[in-house]
């Protein structure tokens, strides 16, 4: 069925044993993602891409695969957010060339930039580019918080016309929904999507459904027939999934579990795990608890 909300896989990246890409891992992962999944699009090169340990040249790499081997099938947003404005900026560049239609840029973290320099961030990076931008808001991993009003400042720009909301504030979540209408509000924790889909979001983004998208899907139908109780029971279970995965660790589990599907996922960047021998047990009783 038709539905007007949208599901996003925030993309892994398949790296080698040696920490280098892998692109046909990559390649993989998207067929995975449009050919099962039947995902409405991708947000490539964020978190769950493990975006923020590689280099520009990695990073161009991606953006570029992902979109030849998506062939239009689904939407893309591309994530070229960096404390490295210049980087960002370029690949702001880079991915509008190559044709994504919207970008995404993670609030500048680290250094406790004041609002105004986080203002001139984002209005930097959509200034001489022809596209649309997301903020990516994620106060947990950044340290950044947002206001609702430091929000409408955002919008004042005509080019930023959306929120990756992944923060579990929903009272923030109402005021935003409410006071920007026409705004697109993507959701990113997965474990609330339904209390985002009660708010009204637009969306959502997240690791998790790079496996779970089926469950998902049925769980934003259910809701939208209004059988919030069936709704209600699919969360439950995406929970227990998510709940074992991140006890797992979450990136290498992900992709152990698609590699039980079948998508040659590859490893995480160090720091990230590699996978010992405990994890791979857990990842195949996720499978075969979940997903089979
Ligand atoms: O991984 C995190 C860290 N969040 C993701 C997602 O919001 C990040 C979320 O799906 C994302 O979309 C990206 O930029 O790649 C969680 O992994 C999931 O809800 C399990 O907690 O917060």
């Amino acid at each position: 069925e038709q539905l007007m909300k949208k599901l996003y896989s925030a993309l892994m990246t398949a790296f080698n044993e040696d920490n280098t890409v892998d692109l046909q891992g990559v390649r993989a992962m998207v067929r995975y993602n449009i050919d099962v999944n039947h995902i409405d699009g991708l947000y490539v090169g964020g978190s769950t891409g493990e975006a923020f340990m590689l280099n520009t040249v990695e990073k161009k790499a991606i953006f570029k695969t992902v979109i030849e081997e998506a062939n239009g099938a689904i939407d893309l947003i591309a994530q070229v957010g960096s404390l490295n404005l210049e980087e960002a900026k370029e690949l702001a560049q880079y991915v509008t060339d190559l044709g994504y239609k919207t970008i995404s840029a993670v609030t500048p973290f680290y250094y406790n930039f004041s609002f105004a320099q986080i203002k001139h961030y984002y209005n930097e990076i959509v200034k001489d580019v022809d596209n649309q931008l997301i903020i990516y808001s994620i106060p947990a991993l950044t340290g950044v918080s947002l206001s609702i009003d430091q929000f409408a400042e955002l919008f004042e720009n005509p080019k930023i016309i959306g929120i990756k909301y992944t923060n579990a504030d929903f009272y923030l979540l109402e005021r935003v929904r409410n006071r920007f209408p026409d705004k697109l509000i993507l959701s990113g924790f997965d474990e609330m999507l339904l209390p985002a889909l009660a708010l009204n979001v637009d969306g959502a983004i997240g690791s998790t459904y790079n496996l779970n998208a089926k469950r998902a899907k049925a769980e934003m139908v259910a809701f939208d027939a209004g059988d919030i109780q069936k709704a209600r029971d699919l969360q439950q279970v995406s929970n227990d999934l998510i709940t074992d995965l991140i006890q797992n660790d979450i990136y290498p589990s992900l992709k152990l579990v698609l590699q039980e599907l079948g998508v040659p996922a590859g490893f995480c960047k160090e720091p990230m795990s590699h996978p010992n021998p405990d994890m791979i047990a857990g990842a195949k009783a996720i499978y075969t608890k979940y997903l089979k």
